[in-house]
């Protein structure tokens, strides 16, 4: 079967929030920015994008159990789901589908309860501190890896 063209965009809890604090953390974008940059650039390589905010630990990882029907690839802000979500680590790591993790926020530069990822290892893109400008990083990385990969399928 081939691969579906179709990304998962998860972005996790409070990311609701954008561009309406924290503006020197996080910019003045907002959560639809985001989100139309990254259907965007999925645009420029022929896919195109389920999109999902939550602040449910629950609703994402049902989300990102359903993508194995019909997506190629996740990518992924956890939010703070980043540095203490082992469940949200499992779902990722459950539905072994390629995986990019961003951070608008440079997270290495930040409090040290924030140095650890526990998506990191099971990711396979990650993009941090680009701002918003990261989400299409990501997405031309991911889509790369993917391409790549089918490449190698074929050969
Ligand atoms: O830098 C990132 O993208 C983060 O994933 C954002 C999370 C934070 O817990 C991570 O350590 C790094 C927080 C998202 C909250 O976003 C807000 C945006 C505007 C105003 C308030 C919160």
């Amino acid at each position: 079967m081939s691969t579906p063209r179709r990304l998962l965009l998860v972005n996790g809890p409070n990311l609701n929030l954008l561009g309406t604090r924290e503006p020197g953390i996080y910019g003045t974008e907002t959560l639809a920015d985001v989100e139309r940059r990254t259907v965007e650039a999925a645009a420029e390589h022929g896919y195109d994008v389920r999109a999902l905010q939550s602040n449910h630990e629950g609703v994402l990882i049902d989300a990102i159990h359903a993508a194995r029907q019909d997506c190629a690839g996740i990518v992924i802000n956890p939010g703070g789901l980043t540095h203490t979500s082992i469940v949200l680590r499992d779902a990722l790591s459950g539905v072994a589908l390629p995986t990019a993790e961003v951070h608008i926020s440079d997270v290495r530069a930040r409090e040290s309860f924030r140095h650890h990822s526990y998506v990191a290892d099971v990711a396979v893109v990650h993009v941090i501190g680009e701002g918003v400008a990261g989400y299409a990083l990501a997405v031309h990385r991911l889509v790369a890896g993917i391409t790549a990969t089918e490449a190698g399928q074929r050969s």
